[in-house]
């Protein structure tokens, strides 16, 4: 998409992109940032935010993605990682039912550091490995639904580019809505 060079952003919004690991949390940031894939790791290092412009409803909005790495171990790490956050993404991958249970420990982290009330969108990504699809669908509705109340469950590919601008763009949404920007 290309914008004038003289329009500048009038929002900034931090995201955060939280989920245990290899669910694909760097790719789903690639893919909507770079409109890249890549079958290797990708190896997450620092806290290096990626920046992204998006228009809502004639809005120019920056997003400012953080994708989590092994270090929010590190306390200091952890703050600024979390530090004003206006939404978050709970990613689990489909095909390893465990992702999901880690999701609560990340939910829990997310409501005692920015409220229960912080638009989240839950992402059930590697939707085309079809086949080896793990999750199940009860517990999914039943459980985590009603208990992280997310705007949305998503499912995702990275790989075959399926839904990962609704992701971003119905996030933001919400967030600019709530604020009553829109
Ligand atoms: N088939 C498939 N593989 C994916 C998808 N997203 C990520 N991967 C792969 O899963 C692995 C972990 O991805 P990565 O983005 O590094 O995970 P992270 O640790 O959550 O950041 C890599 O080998 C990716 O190529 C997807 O949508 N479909
Ligand atoms: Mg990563």
């Amino acid at each position: 998409m290309a914008y004038d060079s003289d329009r500048k952003p009038k929002y900034h919004l931090k995201l955060i992109v939280t989920g245990g690991g290899a669910v694909g949390k760097t790719s789903l940031v690639r893919r909507y940032v770079d409109d890249k894939f890549d079958f290797n790791y990708l190896l997450t290092v620092g806290m290096d935010p990626t920046n992204r412009l998006i228009e809502i409803n004639g809005l120019l909005v920056n997003l400012i993605i953080f994708d989590v790495a092994g270090q929010e171990r590190f306390q200091t790490l952890r703050e600024v990682f979390f530090r004003k956050a206006h939404g978050a993404l709970l990613v689990f991958d489909l095909t390893r039912s465990d992702t999901l249970d880690e999701l609560y420990t990340w939910k829990e982290q997310i409501d005692s550091r920015l409220g229960e009330d912080l638009p989240k969108i839950l992402v059930g990504n590697k939707c085309d490995l079809e086949e080896e699809i793990q999750i199940d669908y009860e517990t999914l509705e039943d459980h985590v639904i009603q208990e992280f109340k997310p705007l949305k469950y998503i499912e995702t590919s990275a790989y075959l580019d399926k839904n990962v601008r609704e992701v971003f763009t119905d996030l933001t949404r919400e967030i600019l809505s709530k604020q009553g920007i829109i």
